[in-house]
């Protein structure tokens, strides 16, 4: 039995423990919160509990005279609505969260003795937030940056955080370089600007003098910097943890989300154009598929390396910019999430929530990587900040769904009333509690992994750290053609927005030869500057790889390979065969996509034979930027109209430039002829009836663009 530290009390281990509670009574289920508000059938009142007769006259001297001071309701009014904002994060600050739960594998209990993965089947409640890093609170969705992906499981044993990212590595080995790389990447602090981007001065003079974020910055340059959905990132823990099991044997793990739904990116132009169009892409698409119950669902998986193989790499494990390729270790499933309702209010969950690394269960500990132990620090501390003082778990949406007594007292915003008069120990005024317990199997009491520590002070990397580029040349390597040439275009772009030349000839001639010599001819092309045939980084740092390339790092490894989810765009106007729209939209959500009937206005689309069409939208309100592919409905009149719309013509051009299956329908053809839109290439279907063209275009949709337009996109002016 692990021992008490303590030399003063007794440790808990025989009295009635507080881990028998009922977890069920202490669920985040939302109708058991007492804090959920709803003022349906209630009287306004002010804070103090007073019913208030007017609401929209403030206290004054005469109708036309001053305000008075004695107003206490217009006072405490505006003095709380002065108050509304707390610092936004200073990192990761827009996002978006949804409530979910996490169901474990059978498989789980073997590796960790965490009570979430006691069993096959057993739930935990969840609360999810994704993000982005850059930008402001206020910025876009759909930028070019990492998504970070972090969940908190309201475990019985208290909170566990897996605070990680949609991509497996991280720019830096060491937690001290991270306020360094945040000021540069952040918008620049003369102007502001820009908010929500990387392609500025001080973040490529940055990256370019540090090697170690080269293998990172390629992942921000491929498509996974602007996912589809939330649903179709991956996710990652980055750092390598333990997972301890019930015989006290640690494991090296690394966590990992699979969507279930697939993976898939926009592609940049369409992601740019996003920003004006709806800068709340990703947000809104979580929040309409919960609220229509199309739930947003993940497998965790671990990659399990037993202690003993910790050495057994030619990378090192504790190096946060390196990932182990799944052929080399696979990823196991261990249990599935799934988000399954919206927050009901944005500030009080979405904004409040406090994730931190250091927030662990017993059965799950940390590794020494340089980066997770600097975290360790941070997270709290920002809390403190943002959250006004150390009583930031008392939020509910923060609060473990276990009971938690402790000796802590007081600062800003105490909601607990502590009864009796002890809060030290040991005490015998209340017979020692609240009591430490034992760290056994049978009580629960969290013990840190006892590993063997040895070294002298110093300020030093060990030489495992030295590869910088062998995994960055992995990632390249593992790229498609396509996703290849959308690099190369994404290092042209951003470099473009530097304005020292010097910086952009840096990366071009120090950094990407290092990785690939002809991306870096490629990009150096693009900006008239020669870059060199060979490497030029030291043998150390270019490192080595065990393997040339891994399925698994490109996009297209794990296409939807469906339609589900997918919102595809039904063009109609005036003359339209209704009946036909009808065939569509239900085919459509028979499979779970959904058809979106796009008119030139609100207006109700008068059909061919008489009747009336409904849109859900209209050409310029629901663009094509916002949908998945296109269908042009037949139909005479209608096919005519929208070809003689600027609107109706741009649909389509932009939908075939954005690579997206277009399919038209009888003389739905004709828009597609104005348009430029050149019939008989791939992912273009045309039929006289709904039969002749569905099912293709449903199988392009399946693979989510039609990547063989990609050389041929930029032809079409849209
Ligand atoms: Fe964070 N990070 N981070 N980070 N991070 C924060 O904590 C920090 C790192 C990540 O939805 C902050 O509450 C340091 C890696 C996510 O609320 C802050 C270092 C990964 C979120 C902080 C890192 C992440 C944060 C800002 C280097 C992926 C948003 C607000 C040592 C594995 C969580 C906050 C949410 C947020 C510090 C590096 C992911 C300042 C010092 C690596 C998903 O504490």
């Amino acid at each position: 039995m692990a021992t008490s530290n303590s030399p003063y009390t007794e440790p808990n281990s025989d009295g009635a423990h507080d881990k028998d509670f009922k977890t069920d009574e202490h669920s985040k289920d939302q109708s058991l919160e007492h804090y959920r508000s709803d003022a349906k059938d209630h009287d306004l009142r002010t804070n103090q509990g007073v019913r208030i007769a007017d609401n929209h006259n403030s206290l004054r001297a005469g109708e036309r005279g001053p305000t008075i001071m004695e107003d206490f309701i217009l006072r405490e009014k505006i003095n709380h609505f002065d108050h509304e904002r707390i610092p936004e994060r200073i990192v990761h600050a827009r996002g978006a969260a949804a409530h979910g739960y996490f169901e474990a594998y059978d498989n789980a209990a073997q590796y960790s003795k965490a009570a979430l993965f006691s069993e096959g089947g057993k739930k935990t409640p969840v609360f999810t937030r994704f993000s982005t890093v850059q930008g402001a609170r206020g910025s876009n969705d759909t930028v070019r940056d990492v998504r970070g992906f972090a969940v908190k499981f309201y475990t019985e044993e208290g909170n566990w955080d897996l605070v990680g990212n949609d991509m497996p590595v991280f720019f830096m080995q060491d937690a001290t370089k991270f306020p360094d790389f945040v000021h540069a990447v952040k918008p620049e602090p003369h102007n502001e600007i820009p908010q929500g981007q990387s392609a500025h001065d001080t973040f490529w003079d940055f990256v370019s003098l540090f090697p170690e974020s080269a293998h990172m910055v390629l992942w921000v340059m491929s498509d996974r910097a602007f996912p589809r959905h939330f649903r179709n990132m991956e996710g990652f823990g980055v750092h390598s943890f333990r997972l301890i099991d019930k015989q006290g044997t640690s494991r090296f793990v690394k966590f990992h989300w699979k969507p279930l739904a697939g993976t898939c990116s926009l592609i940049w132009d369409e992601a740019q154009k996003l920003w004006g169009r709806d800068p709340d892409f990703n947000r809104r698409g979580m929040w309409e598929d919960i609220e229509n119950g199309n739930f947003l669902e993940y497998e965790l998986g671990i990659q399990v390396i037993e202690e003993a193989d910790e050495h057994s790499f030619d990378f090192d494990i504790l190096d946060a910019t390196k990932l182990i390729p799944e052929e080399q270790v696979p990823v196991i499933p261990i249990g599935k999430m799934v988000l399954n309702r919206n927050p009901d209010n944005y500030f009080a969950e979405t904004e409040q929530v406090a994730y931190s690394v250091g927030h662990v269960v017993p059965g799950i500990d940390f590794s020494n990587d340089p980066l997770l132990q600097g975290r360790l620090f941070s997270y709290l501390d920002t809390q403190m900040l943002r959250l006004s003082g150390p009583n930031f778990h008392e939020i509910p949406i923060n609060r473990p769904v276990c009971p938690f007594h402790n000796n802590q007292r007081d600062a800003p915003h105490r909601q607990t009333i502590n009864k009796g008069q002890a809060s030290y120990e040991p005490n015998s005024i209340d017979d020692g509690w609240p009591k430490q317990t034992p760290a056994d199997e049978e009580h629960g009491g969290y013990e840190s992994y006892y590993e063997r520590v040895e070294g002298h002070k110093i300020r030093a990397r060990s030489d495992s750290f030295s590869d910088h580029y062998s995994q960055a040349r992995l990632f390249w390597n593992s790229q498609t053609d396509v996703e290849k040439e959308h690099i190369i275009a994404a290092y042209t772009f951003e470099l473009s927005k530097v304005k020292r030349p010097y910086i952009r000839e840096r990366q071009i001639k120090e950094i990407l030869p290092n990785i690939d010599v002809e991306l870096a001819r490629r990009v150096g092309e693009n900006h008239g500057v020669e870059a060199p045939r060979e490497p030029t980084a030291p043998e150390g740092e270019l490192g080595k790889s065990s393997q040339e390339a891994s399925e698994a790092l490109s996009l297209m490894a794990r296409l939807p390979g469906n339609i589900k989810y997918r919102k595809i765009a039904i063009l109609v106007a005036d003359g339209v065969d209704g009946e036909q729209v009808e065939t569509l939209k239900s085919k459509l959500s028979e499979q779970g996509a959904q058809g979106m009937v796009i008119a030139p206005s609100m207006a109700p689309v008068r059909s061919m034979s008489g009747g009336s069409v409904v849109p859900d939208g209209m050409l310029n309100g629901l663009p094509s930027v916002t949908m998945d592919a296109v269908i042009v409905a037949g139909g005479e009149g209608s096919a005519q109209a929208l070809a003689k719309s600027g609107l109706g013509l741009y649909y389509v051009q932009e939908a075939y430039k954005h690579l997206k299956a277009i399919a038209a329908i009888g003389q739905g053809e004709t828009l597609l002829d104005a348009a430029g839109v050149p019939a008989g290439e791939d992912g273009i279907f045309l039929g006289d009836a709904i039969e002749a063209v569905f099912e293709p275009f449903a199988k392009a949709l399946g693979e989510h663009r039609v990547w063989s337009r990609d050389s041929k996109a930029n032809e079409m002016p849209a």
